[in-house]
């Protein structure tokens, strides 16, 4: 039954790899090779960058740690390696062309699916080997979001399209506006999920006092109050560095959203449309999500709070994979895998709330949360020290529940994300939270 788990797995790692390959090619043909040399944001890398960088830690992990070849063109290394070169200055090295790059990553997926079907199922190396595919799987469809906030941040007329998600369900407008969840201790992080990556890792226990978490994501129209009541002109709700960021930049709304004619317009993937009120909003900082709940009398969950709200079940006082249980994602449960290219209204997807009725934890948008990134107690740089460790401290703020950006394969329950806290272009939003102490 072990040789069945690791067949299955390298099943699921074809699959995986194959899904993020596709998507690569859709966000990198639908726009001319002009546009996938140029630099569209400072903050982000030209699009020929991200493909070439996925086929070269590819190469890295697939080919040379897992099956011990020889560099392919080791002179592109340093070109591709995202700690020798900030963002900003991409553009300038010696990219390969759009044609070059693809083939390289090509050539590298041939091989690699080689070692894939090759690779002994016995033995100890093989559940390493299995990981690495699908550390593999969810580097591509990370860099696959990137690509698709590249296309975001890019001028000119729409090279994406998809329908839009479907209508909020009926009950949408009659949810509780909160859900209670108790304290007590539960489980957070996972020792057994085989393609969790190093930071959530061990599982260990946490105990949390009783906390109301927001049952749907703060939307577009409750977000519109906090501007109107002046939230923007008010120091009160801002921690210093987001009120200087404020002032700084005049910000009086989330990034892309224009006023015209009375009205509050917003840009999607090249397109002007009127700001859905029942939408999640999009495209704040941390500094903003956490303004917004100050003015509302609430803050942001934590990271602990958060997990526990999409993984607790108090029935059997076990931590699930998911908010509806331990099933992989599937379409009914939430918004991912750039189906939609935006969220759903909230209050969708009842298939996938939790047990206590909190919906779109994950999917739809990204969740600030009130907590550094740090590692859990036990935690151990795996496979490499750069892929989280060398971010835990005060700078970064941790993001929870995926956006409708994600790849199923790169979203869990226990998945971690990160950024500067002043970050807008990245698809987050948030959920608010408080404590039950005083109730
Ligand atoms: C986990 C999204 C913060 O994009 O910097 C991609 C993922 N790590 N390549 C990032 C990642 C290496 C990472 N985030
Ligand atoms: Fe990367």
């Amino acid at each position: 039954e072990h040789a069945t788990d690791l067949e299955s797995l390298r099943k699921r790692a074809l699959e995986a790899l194959t899904t993020a390959r596709d998507r690569t090619a859709a966000l990198t043909s639908c726009v001319d090779d002009r546009e996938l040399m140029a630099q569209h944001s400072p903050l982000m890398s030209p699009l020929v960058w991200d493909l070439a960088h996925i086929g070269n830690q590819e190469e890295l992990w697939l080919l040379r740690a897992v099956a011990g070849r020889e560099a392919m063109r080791p002179e592109i290394d340093s070109v591709y390696d995202a700690f020798e070169h900030p963002r900003a200055e991409r553009p300038s090295l010696p990219l390969l062309p759009p044609a070059e790059a693809r083939r390289y990553a090509a050539e590298v997926r041939g091989r690699a699916l080689d070692v894939l079907e090759r690779i002994p199922l016995h033995g100890t190396r093989l559940t390493d080997a299995a990981f690495a595919f699908g550390m593999i799987a969810q580097h591509e469809q990370q860099h696959d979001e990137t690509m698709l906030i590249t296309h975001q941040l890019r001028k000119g007329p729409a090279a994406l399209h998809a329908p839009p998600p479907p209508a909020a369900p009926a009950d949408a407008a009659a949810l509780p506006s909160e859900v209670l969840v108790p304290g007590g201790p539960f489980t957070m992080g996972t020792s057994t999920e085989p393609w969790a990556l190093d930071n959530e890792r061990p599982a260990h226990h946490r105990l949390v006092p009783d906390f109301w978490i927001d049952t749907v994501p703060v939307a577009n129209g409750r977000y519109l109050r906090f501007m109107e009541d002046g939230g923007y002109q008010d120091e009160r709700w801002w921690q210093s560095e987001g009120w200087a960021q404020v002032q700084a930049n005049g910000l009086i709304a989330p990034l892309f959203w224009r006023r015209e004619g009375g009205q509050w317009l917003t840009r999607r993937f090249g397109v002007t449309e009127p700001v859905r009120l029942d939408e999640p909003v999009l495209h704040v900082s941390w500094y903003e999500a956490d303004a917004y709940a100050r003015w509302a009398g609430r803050r942001l969950p934590t990271e602990t709070e958060w997990e526990k709200a999409a993984r607790h079940d108090p029935a059997t006082g076990r931590s699930r994979r998911y908010p509806w249980g331990d099933a992989d994602p599937a379409p009914e449960h939430a918004n991912l895998g750039q189906r939609h290219l935006r969220p759903a209204p909230a209050g969708s997807y009842p298939a996938g709330q939790s047990p206590l009725g909190v919906r779109q934890l994950v999917g739809d948008v990204w969740e600030w949360t009130a907590s550094d990134f740090l590692p859990y107690p036990g935690f151990a740089a795996f496979p490499y020290r750069e892929y989280s460790e060398v971010f835990f401290g005060s700078d970064y703020k941790v993001l929870r529940g995926g956006s409708f950006a994600v790849d199923r394969v790169a979203c869990r329950g226990t998945f971690r994300n990160w950024d500067y806290p002043i970050r807008r272009q990245i698809f987050a939003g948030f959920r608010t939270a408080r404590d039950a102490r005083d109730v």
